[in-house]
């Protein structure tokens, strides 16, 4: 499309205009959501038209004139109304969804990259999350970039937050700036909404003093938007430098409260601290309230042409912090009240806004109602925003074929762990897509976690080339740390926050960057609780990745009581979006990372979780069937067979299988025909039995009962057969076993902290062990 030029003082005019347009829409929804449509239920609907109002002027700017389509932005949550509002005038969301915002269908409280229809990029929801998000992702832009993954032709897109400035009190904010100079990030833009006030109040001015150094240390451009326009100009006059240090000065709290208090507020306070000065008597008496209310709240966060030039004063591609000072509620009613965070205006005072707006009654959804402006030409001025030149911004990819099987080491005696290592250094050493695909990160347990010789054949990423420094020196080591731009491993501080951003970026990159990455992320399992609102927003935003959570449980032993996880099975139950294994054997684990590459590539597929352990156990001389890896992917299957209508069997998972096995063939002496049935995956099997009678429910009176595979799993047990789970993990995870077919189940796991010890030691004192599995047989026959 021919791009027409506007001339500078057209283009304002018109900004100004949608921007009037914006704050309207983005208040108007909130207020209908509140008071207009029918309330069923008695709870507030909320939304946060004060939060939206500071950021009206910044996201007007950025939508319809500095944004290009190759950027991609994180919106803090509560100017979800704007970012809404914003596309409904592109003509990307509707009326309908705006009408039922915060309800079922509508659109999102908080912006929504798999709820909402209308192009978010990043979702946000949990403060500080989204904004570390943009710094993961442009280092994802160039490692794709770097590697001919993505289309070349296409610019460099700027990935970009918008901050509330109490977001920065989340101390991920601080883990990712660190990892982000570390790897030396570049096109990031973060837009802090400097309104002074978070949710319970003021912003801490001392901490703000610091925010700025902060950013530049880690070699960021930090540009400050100050004062308006007018201000400037005030401040040029006589005393003008008094009156800017009076503000420079003012607490943010008396400032709120002034911009709360209005023109009579002002002129008291000034008058009070600077009647002494003849050139601010001029300009008291130079302004009526309602002007000097203006003159006074004139912040660069809200005068057009100062954010424009602000954003359009950077042209490289320098990570830049632009600290915006904004108004909370500017230009409603309740501006700059500490309590206006989930304030709403009331009936009047949305009468007078309307009012003042020029909207007449049911005009309220009309897209140019009370502007000055004729709607053609508006129209045009949005029809030609950079940022929608491409039509669809997000991106897709073509599926990752993959071999029939993966590789498969061979070894008598090997841990899920090593065995791990071992199939992705295989899958290193050849030449093929799924290899190149592949990109693995960790949080400093990349040699603990055994993803040393991943690195080794494939490198670390960097933008540019760097030699490892001991091999040049020729000081022997196993590991081989060259840093390319080719290499194929981020190599993360110790921030399991970082690692779960990183792994939701490289997860998005299909969507994001238009190149499919297989991104797997490896840590120590305890620490999954370390980082687990980032998974949860990993997740929740669909992004696809591959977590090796290793060592686990108390069997790490040694290590104590402070590494040992106890209810990470449960995370893996409870996460939607994660489907979650825990393997015994290395073949199974070959089998599940195959069928986890697979899944995490599928529409409707998600992320995956394999809890991993560093006991070597003695693998099973055997080649899995078809029908034998299908039962693995499907959460389980019957080591030892029972016979049918046997009265036990005992159910394992993981590294306490060998007990397993070897109280099972104990216990077969006295209950001839118990079985032991081995699971992968309590996720799997609890999630597609639940589905099974869900469908059920709706297919009542059908001769055809679709069976999950728990169902045919326990099928063969008689109808009271007594189970005794074991797990390295709490108990719960497969307790409700017996809920499946109304069978009684004797459940062992961990319950309690650790402590260090060996295995014996401590599979005996957390009744994990041999004995212990017997006994429990015998307590669950009586
Ligand atoms: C991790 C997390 N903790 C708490 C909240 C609840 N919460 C939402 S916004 C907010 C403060 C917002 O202040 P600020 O970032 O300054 O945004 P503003 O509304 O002022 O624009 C809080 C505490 C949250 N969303 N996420
Ligand atoms: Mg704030």
């Amino acid at each position: 499309m021919a791009m027409t030029t506007i001339a500078p003082v057209q283009r304002l005019r018109l900004l100004r205009e949608l921007e009037r347009k914006v704050l309207w829409l983005s208040a108007w929804t909130v207020h209908y959501a509140n008071h207009v449509r029918p309330n069923r239920d008695g709870l507030k609907v909320g939304g946060h038209q004060a939060s939206c109002a500071s950021l009206a002027t910044v996201m007007t700017a950025l939508y319809f004139s500095v944004l290009k389509p190759e950027d991609r932005v994180a919106v803090k949550p509560h100017a979800s109304p704007v970012f809404h509002a914003i596309q409904y005038l592109f003509g990307h969301q509707t009326q309908d969804k705006l009408e039922r915002f915060r309800g079922l269908g509508g659109a999102q409280s908080y912006p929504s990259r798999t709820k909402d229809v209308d192009d978010v990029d990043f979702s946000t929801g949990s403060v500080g999350l989204g904004v570390a998000m943009t710094l993961f992702s442009s280092l994802v832009q160039d490692y794709v970039r770097l590697k001919g993954l993505s289309d070349n032709e296409r610019p460099t897109g700027r990935m970009v937050a918008l901050v509330g400035d109490a977001e920065l009190d989340e101390g991920n904010i601080f883990e990712a700036l660190l990892e982000g100079w570390k790897h030396d990030v570049r096109n990031l833009w973060w837009v802090i909404d400097y309104n002074r006030q978070s949710l319970d109040g003021v912003v801490n001015d001392r901490l703000f003093g610091r925010i700025g150094e902060m950013f530049e240390l880690v070699g960021w451009r930090v540009v400050t938007l100050k004062y308006g326009k007018l201000l400037e100009a005030a401040f040029a006059q006589p005393d003008g430098a008094e009156l800017r240090q009076w503000i420079d000065d003012c607490p943010n709290s008396l400032y709120s409260a002034l911009v709360f208090k209005g023109g009579a507020g002002w002129r008291e306070a000034l008058t009070r601290d600077l009647n002494q000065h003849p050139g601010i008597r001029r300009i008291l008496e130079q302004h009526d309230d309602e002007t000097l209310h203006r003159l006074m709240t004139n912040l660069a966060g809200h005068d057009m042409q100062a954010v424009l030039d602000a954003f359009e004063g950077v042209e490289d591609d320098r990570p830049t912090c632009f600290i915006a000072y904004t108004i909370k509620g500017q230009g409603l009613p309740f501006a700059g009240h500490k309590d206006n965070h989930s304030g709403l205006m009331t009936l009047d005072q949305m009468a007078s806004f309307k009012k003042s707006m020029g909207i007449a009654d049911s005009q309220e959804w009309d897209r140019f109602a009370g502007l000055s402006t004729p709607p053609t030409e508006l129209q045009a001025f949005i029809d030609e925003a950079p940022f929608n030149r491409e039509g669809q911004r997000r991106t897709s990819a073509p599926i990752v074929a993959l071999p029939p099987g993966l590789p498969q080491p061979k070894d008598r005696k090997a841990s899920t762990q090593e065995g791990f290592g071992k199939i992705l250094n295989a899958i290193a050493a050849e030449d093929s897509e799924l290899a190149r695909r592949i990109v693995t990160t960790s949080p400093d347990v990349t040699v603990s976690t055994n993803l040393g010789p991943w690195v080794n054949r494939r490198g670390l990423w960097a933008h540019t080339e760097a030699e490892d420094v001991f091999r040049e020196l020729k000081v022997v080591s196993a590991q081989l740390w060259r840093k390319t731009p080719r290499g194929q491993h981020l190599e993360l501080g110790i921030a399991e926050n970082n690692l779960f951003i990183q792994l939701a970026a490289l997860g998005l990159s299909h969507q994001l960057f238009g190149a499919r990455l297989l991104p797997i992320g490896t840590l120590y399992d305890p620490f999954i609780a370390r980082g687990l609102d980032a998974l949860n927003y990993a997740c929740y935003q669909d992004a696809r990745f591959m977590i090796a959570a290793t060592p686990s449980g108390i069997t790490l032993s040694p290590e104590g009581g402070a590494h040992q996880s106890i209810h990470t099975p449960l995370i893996g139950i409870g996460q939607p979006g994660l489907l979650s294994y825990e393997p015994a054997y290395v073949d199974e684990l070959a089998v599940l990372m195959r069928h986890g590459f697979e899944h995490m590539q599928q529409d409707k597929g998600g992320s995956v979780y394999l809890r991993l352990s560093t006991r070597s156990l003695p693998q099973p001389e055997r080649t899995l069937s078809g029908e034998q890896q299908a039962d693995i992917v499907a959460g389980g299957y019957w080591y030892a067979p029972p016979e049918p209508g046997a009265d036990v069997a005992i159910v394992a998972m993981g590294a306490v299988t060998p007990e397993a096995i070897t109280a099972h063939q104990s216990v077969v002496r006295d209950f001839a025909g118990a079985g032991l049935l081995v699971l992968t995956s309590p996720d799997r099997l609890h999630a597609d039995w639940l589905s099974a009678q869900r469908t059920r429910g709706c297919t009542v009176g059908l001769l055809e009962r679709p069976q999950s595979p728990v169902e045919r799993l326990l099928a063969p047990l008689s109808r009271d057969a007594r189970l005794v789970t074991v797990l390295d993990g709490h108990p719960l995870a497969l307790s409700w076993l017996g809920s499946v077919r109304g069978q009684r189940v004797v459940p062992l796991g961990v319950e309690a902290f650790g402590q260090s010890g060996d295995i014996p030691d401590l599979y005996r004192i957390y009744k994990l062990d041999t004995a212990a599995i017997i006994d429990a047989v015998a307590r669950a026959i009586t």
